[in-house]
């Protein structure tokens, strides 16, 4: 594990993104952790998050031209992490994000910021199912671009429909790579770190037996 992804992992236990405890996910599964974006909450979180987006993906080493922040909750991320590119390293990205509902007046259409074009980066916070990138796909093939990657928060490393998880589907079906801050073995790697923690590995660690990949 990389300093930035302990750190990481410290932010979102500290600001109370990533919980332990009894948790029923949009599968049905209860899943003995959570992780709630939507509690990064104040402007500093929001500029902090910005830049561990920007970390994992320059570490990552993706090509892209256009970031793109799927409503509602990728369009906040999308912008920090495009803010934090620029201050932290030096690359001015252009970056776009979808309106639920078109727009019929004024500017029309349903995407708001740069032209949706060339290799296309999608910034979310967590992929479950994979429903909220579908829906984006076509938004990207109905504006002629390309899916250059995936750029989420935490990989919860478990089953989709079948064997694979979510995001392995994602990467097989698009032909993409997805990049994530961090996975769910780099959490429990820090829950060891802790040597106070052996309850919440235990009930992971069960988890995976059942639902991991
Ligand atoms: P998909 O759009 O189907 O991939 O699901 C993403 C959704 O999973 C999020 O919008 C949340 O409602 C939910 N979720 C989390 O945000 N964090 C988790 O740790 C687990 C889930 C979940 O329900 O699976």
């Amino acid at each position: 594990m990389k300093s930035f992804q302990r750190e990481f992992i410290e932010f979102a236990i500290n600001r109370g993104v990533l919980k332990f405890g009894e948790f029923t996910l949009k599968s049905g599964r209860t899943s003995p952790y959570f992780f709630n974006a939507g509690l990064f909450n104040r402007g500093g979180d929001l500029a902090r998050l910005g830049r561990f987006y920007a970390t994992a993906l320059t570490e990552a080493g993706v090509k892209f031209d256009t970031l793109f922040g799927p409503a509602y909750k990728g369009i906040p991320i999308a912008t920090t992490t495009a803010v934090a590119l620029a201050d932290e390293h030096n690359l001015d990205v252009p970056y776009c994000f979808n309106r639920k509902e078109a727009k019929t007046h004024g500017e029309g259409g349903n995407l708001v910021g740069s032209p949706l074009a060339g290799n296309v980066m999608l910034v979310d916070d967590v992929i479950t199912a994979g429903t909220a990138i579908r829906e984006s796909m076509q938004l990207i093939e109905q504006n002629q671009a390309v899916l250059a990657g995936v750029l989420i928060a935490l990989d919860r490393q478990e089953k989709g429909q079948g064997e694979l998880s979510a995001i392995q589907e994602v990467e097989r079906d698009f032909n993409t790579q997805v990049v994530a801050i961090v996975t769910l073995a780099d959490v429990v790697a820090y829950l060891q770190e802790q040597g106070d923690q052996q309850h919440h590995i235990e009930t992971i660690n069960a988890y995976r037996e059942q639902y991991g990949i």
